[in-house]
């Protein structure tokens, strides 16, 4: 297991304060060109973008949201803006994937899902896991916001993972994604279940800890 920190550095935290100066000033389209660039050359690596960047600039958004500080729409620009950049630097996460692939010659990497559960539309956190995942070798497949139960347990099958990975945003969802994992424990025998998000963040009662993983350490794809 290899540890990734959110320790500051020079290069993540410059780009971090540009991105929140140019989201301050409305200027969407500039943040994107700005981290794609900095990804692209190397400059900040996607993990460090993901973790040192992204993911504070979001929790940022939050915490000026919940006090009237930032306009809903204001919210909706700047998550728009960051999953642009995600899915722009798609070529880096797979250059690294191969990378790792490629450093284990004839060993079959394990492979995970992610979903969101039904009526979960918080997407950025479970693209950026499955990312990471992917970037230690994993086969990744994301399916993305609001899936039905019954696809979620036909794609664990259809493409054999080993791990099925879901994320829950509200005290709310919390509690309906334990009835769900309840269910998946049944229809997916011997699949490992891994939940997360801001709805484990302050309260984690009655879940166990095989369930819930830090966030900071992403398991190795060979085993
Ligand atoms: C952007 C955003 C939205 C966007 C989502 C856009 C999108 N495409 O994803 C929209 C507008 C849709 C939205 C809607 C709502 N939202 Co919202 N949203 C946010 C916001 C600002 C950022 C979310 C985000 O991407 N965070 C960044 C990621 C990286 O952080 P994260 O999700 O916490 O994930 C971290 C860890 O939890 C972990 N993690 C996440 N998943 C998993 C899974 C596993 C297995 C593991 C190991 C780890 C892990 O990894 C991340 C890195 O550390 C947060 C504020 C915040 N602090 O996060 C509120 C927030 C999550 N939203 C909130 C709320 C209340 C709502 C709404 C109910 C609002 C409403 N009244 O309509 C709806 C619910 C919609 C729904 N049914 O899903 C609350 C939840 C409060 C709570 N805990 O109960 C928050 C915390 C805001 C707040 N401070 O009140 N939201």
């Amino acid at each position: 297991m290899r540890t990734t920190v959110r320790a500051p550095d020079a290069e993540s935290d410059a780009l971090r304060s540009d991105l929140a100066r140019l989201f301050t000033a409305h200027d969407a389209d500039a943040a994107v060109a700005a981290a794609v660039e900095a990804a692209s050359v190397g400059r900040v690596p996607v993990e460090r973008l993901y973790c040192a960047v992204l993911v504070p600039l979001l929790e940022g958004v939050g915490a000026r949201w919940h006090t009237g500080e930032m306009r809903v729409w204001e919210e909706h620009l700047e998550s728009a803006a960051i999953r642009a950049v995600i899915e722009a630097v798609r070529p880096q996460v797979r250059a690294a994937h191969d990378a790792v692939v490629a450093a284990h010659p004839g060993e079959a990497a394990r492979r995970a899902l992610f979903a969101c559960p039904p009526e979960e539309w918080h997407v950025l956190s479970l693209r950026m896991l499955a990312d990471r995942f992917k970037m230690e070798g994993w086969e990744s497949y994301y399916l993305g916001a609001d899936v039905p139960v019954s696809e979620i347990v036909d794609a664990a099958r259809s493409l054999k993972v080993d791990l099925v990975v879901l994320t829950a945003a509200t005290r709310y969802e919390r509690l309906s994604v334990r009835d769900l994992v309840a269910d998946l424990r049944t229809r997916l025998a011997g699949i490992r279940l891994l939940v997360g998000g801001p709805a484990f963040s302050r309260d984690q009662a009655d879940w166990s800890s095989e369930e819930l993983v830090d966030p900071d350490e992403i398991p190795s794809a060979y085993a």
